[in-house]
This record gives structure tokens, sequence and C-alpha cells, in this order.
């Protein structure tokens, strides 16, 4: 059975994760970005060509903050699969910029959906003395948290948690993110479903990030990438005008908080949270186009 034809496991993702470090030991990293709620690592993959000249400009990409998104994940491991596995021909895009990722932000949400619930949505966090659990870890960034499109009530699917950044997975990528401040030029959320990419803000609506310009063209050449493969259409916007408003989502965050000029959530294709098996591997394909399209204006700032 081949990776890329079924939904790997937890245990599966980080066996997958870790052979790559192995099998390309100069090239990769593997490492853990912290613990979740119920103790697992947030697992993370840095490719990079170089590891020994100076400091690089870093592409951000994670995916599965929600857990039943199952396609995000597969998607971000192919990307460091096909990296790998052609390094030469990536030569260009990767000599100047590090490629960090961080396929399962949600893997308690994530193995509850596998065990329990095929459509939870948030994170597992449990509560004395309530039955319902769980953040919406995409409303709890420190970006006008709770503002709008987010709960503060326990049982709601977009529950924002007690403070913005409570959550150990939020903040674990919230210090990488930190961290290495002026390093990254270009965070990318993947989520499903809908075929959009959205760019900040997502807070409120008639709100124009001042560089929506750069913005909206580097989008329009990624969506373009992902089309040839198969004729897959994205629309491009802000989610509060083409889908909802949603604030404390980290694209708002990386972007209006630690100016990384890049951010954006992509919303893959799919019905209902669910992509079919055997067309996991197409999906991972065309996206690829994207993310390497995305990746490509990295080494622009
Ligand atoms: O609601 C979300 O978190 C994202 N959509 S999903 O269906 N995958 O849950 C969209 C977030 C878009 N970004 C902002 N609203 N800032
Ligand atoms: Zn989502």
């Amino acid at each position: 059975r081949g990776f890329f034809s079924h939904y790997p496991r937890y245990n599966e993702i980080l066996s997958f994760m870790s052979g790559l470090a192995s099998r390309y030991p100069q090239y990769c990293r593997y490492e853990s970005i912290g613990r979740s709620n119920e103790g697992r690592h947030i697992a993370a993959l840095s490719i990079s060509l170089n590891t020994r000249t100076r400091p690089r400009r870093v592409a951000y990409i994670q995916a599965a903050a929600h857990g039943r998104e199952w396609i995000t994940t597969q998607t971000v491991l192919y990307l460091a699969y096909e990296l790998l596995s052609n390094l030469r021909a990536f030569q260009r895009v990767l000599n100047d910029v590090e490629v960090f990722l961080v396929p399962l932000v949600n893997p308690d949400g994530y193995e509850y959906t596998h065990s329990t619930d095929r459509f939870w949505r948030k994170n597992r966090h449990r509560y004395a003395g309530h039955t319902c659990a769980g953040v919406d870890i995409n409303r709890n960034f420190g970006n006008h948290w709770n503002y709008q499109g987010a709960s503060q009530n326990l049982c709601s699917e977009v529950y924002s948690g007690t403070a913005p950044n409570s959550e150990p997975e939020t903040s674990a990528v919230v210090r990488y993110l930190e961290f290495n401040r002026n390093r990254v030029k270009l965070s990318l959320d993947v989520h499903s479903f809908g075929k959009f990419i959205f760019y900040p803000y997502g807070y409120a609506r008639n709100t124009v990030p001042p560089t929506v310009g750069t913005l909206r063209s580097v989008a329009l050449r990624a969506a373009n990438q992902i089309g040839k493969y198969r004729g897959t259409r994205y629309t491009i916007g802000t989610s509060a005008s083409i889908l909802y408003e949603a604030s404390g989502s980290l694209d708002d965050f990386a972007y209006g908080n630690l100016g990384i000029p890049l951010s954006y959530t992509l919303e893959l294709p799919g019905e209902e949270f669910h992509v079919a098996s055997s067309d996991i591997i197409h999906v991972c394909k065309e996206t690829f186009a994207g993310f390497i399209e995305f990746i490509r204006h990295v080494s622009l700032y």
C-alpha cells in the first residue's frame, strides 16, 4: 500500500517523516516543536540544500490544524517527499530558502477523527466538569482574538480558548515563528475544503492589507500552477469576503503580528472534508505545483 493512497495514522506519519530524515541526513532535519494536549509530538521537517552556510529565508507550511482535514497532511508530506527525491531539480528554488514543514499541527484531533468521530475539528483539550472538549486552534492565535466568527462557548466548533495562545499546539507554532521571525517570509496554513486561497485579513470584512497587490498576484500565480495539472480552479480573496469572517487565525497573526509578508490559508479540494483515497495522489500533485510557486517567491524578500 503506497503512502499516498491511504490516510496514515499519527505513528505512521511520524515514521514516514523520520524515515525521510534518515534517508537524506544532509538535507533534512526531523524535530519536535512541542507537544499536544494529550502529549503527542508536533513533528516538523526542515529541508534545505546547505545547512552550513548563513541563515536562510524560511518558507513555513503547516497542515491539519483541524483534525478532520486529512488531505492537508498528505499534501505537505508529499511536498517533503517530492523535494527530497528530486533535490537537483529544485536546486534553484531551494538555493536561498529553507522549507519548514509541520504536517500535523493537531495530532490529537487527527487521531480522534480516526478513532471516534470522523468530523472532529478542534484539539482535544478537556475541561474538568464539562462534557464538551476542544479549542479551535485556528481561533486561538493572538490577532483580534475572539473578535468575530469565534465563540467563548466551550461546546462551539469555533471555541477560541481561554486566552490567545492558550493551547500548546498554538504556542508551539507561535514559538517557532517568533524565534525565526526575521527569516520567515512565507506562512501557508493548509486546510480543506473549498478550493480557496485566502490572504489577510480574515477577521472582518473590508480590511485590506497594505500589500494586497503582492498578496493577490502571488496567489494568482500559485492558483495558475495548480490548475495546470488537471484544471482545478481556485478562488482568491479574503475569507471574510468569500466565505466568512473569522478572527484569531494563523494567516492574520502571521501577517499582522509577525510581519510575514506572504501569509495565506489554502483550502484544498474535497467533498465535506473528505477526498477519496484514489484521489489523494492527484490532490498532492496539483497542490505541489502551487507550493513550489509560493516557495519561489520567498527568495524575493
Ligand atoms: O475557518 C477556518 O479556520 C478556515 N476554514 S475551515 O473550513 N478549514 O475551517 C478559514 C480561515 C481563514 N482565515 C481567516 N478567517 N483569517
Ligand atoms: Zn480548517
